[in-house]
């Protein structure tokens, strides 16, 4: 449904329109702010975040999701972000590859970016994307971030539903899951459950969230060959997603969207610039000269 935005139209029936209103946001340019003041939104489209480590396979079961999203005359919007890669558009190029299938159909709109900022988290402005293709009338929003340091903790600020992605490596390996994925995840998938040792870190896996006394289920596709993506589906069109969930999202999002213009001023080239001036000091201190500021 074409939402009223301002005067700027961004209407997900017409892919020129969320384009542009994408850039503008991504670029900050003349108008953007304003543009996010006035964002309606008529729907409450679910925001899926698809997390895991490079090469875990989530551009591939996102491709599979796809079609089933699709099947069922959903319009959705991917929004693929690659941290791993500021300069590099190798894996911006894999996603497009591995989502090609998709790029011309009517009711999917992708988006690859390499988030700028933040070392490996998700920055302010994928929340303003995000929100931009919520305002636009998709059905499914899906969001997916490499999980490098903190950017899959953030991904849960984000996403309505989070799956981590997680790729068999050997039962022992078990344990090295940082604990906090288990607070973000609301499903784990074990993608390559074609290799060998699938069986046995999923049954691990499960086990680890059941002695935590946590209520995640654990799914195994191999997204190469579209098997167990049904589950996934099936998973997303009964979740619910709860309002008390939604205030924690809401403050998460407000903080970040905070820090980016206090901090939208500060310019590290300058900063550098002072230090080098500074730092010909003997007596120079780096807290002195920060509190200066
Ligand atoms: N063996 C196997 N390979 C897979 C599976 N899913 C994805 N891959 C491959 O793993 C590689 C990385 O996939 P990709 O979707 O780009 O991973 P991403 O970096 O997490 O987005 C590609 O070569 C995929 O074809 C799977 O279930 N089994
Ligand atoms: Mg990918």
């Amino acid at each position: 449904m074409p939402a009223k935005q301002s005067n700027i139209k961004i209407d997900a029936a017409d892919f020129k329109s969320v384009a542009r209103a994408l850039t503008m946001v991504e670029n900050d340019l003349k108008g953007s702010a304003e543009l996010l003041k006035n964002l309606h939104f008529a729907k409450n489209a679910p925001v899926i975040g698809i997390t895991g480590p490079p090469g875990a396979g989530k551009s591939t079961l996102v491709n599979d999701l796809l079609t089933r999203l699709t099947d069922k005359g959903n319009k959705v919007a991917v929004l693929a972000i690659d941290p791993t890669s500021p300069f590099n558009f190798g894996s911006l190029l894999g996603d497009r590859i591995r989502m090609a299938q998709h790029f011309n159909h009517p009711y999917v709109f992708i988006r690859s970016l390499a988030t700028r900022g933040s070392l490996g988290g998700l920055s302010a402005k994928t929340i303003e994307m995000t929100d931009v293709l919520r305002a636009a009338g998709f059905d499914y929003i899906v969001v997916e971030t490499v999980g490098v340091g903190q950017s899959e903790i953030e991904i849960a600020g984000l996403a309505d539903i989070t799956f981590v992605v997680l790729v068999p490596e050997g039962g022992d390996e078990i344990q090295s899951i940082k604990s906090g994925l288990m607070e973000i995840a609301d499903a784990f998938i074990v993608n390559k459950a074609d290799r060998e040792g699938a069986d046995i870190f999923a049954n691990n896996l499960k086990k680890m969230v059941q002695q935590k006394g946590a209520e995640i289920p654990v799914f195994k596709t191999i997204a190469s060959g579209n098997r167990g993506i049904d589950e996934i589906a099936a998973f997303i069109a009964s979740a619910k997603i709860s309002n008390t969930h939604k205030g924690l999202l809401l403050a998460e999002k407000a903080w970040k969207l905070i820090g980016q213009r206090r901090m939208a001023d500060v310019s590290k080239t300058d900063l550098q610039n002072r230090i080098n001036e500074a730092i010909a000091d003997p007596d120079f201190n780096l807290y002195a000269f920060v509190e200066k500021l």
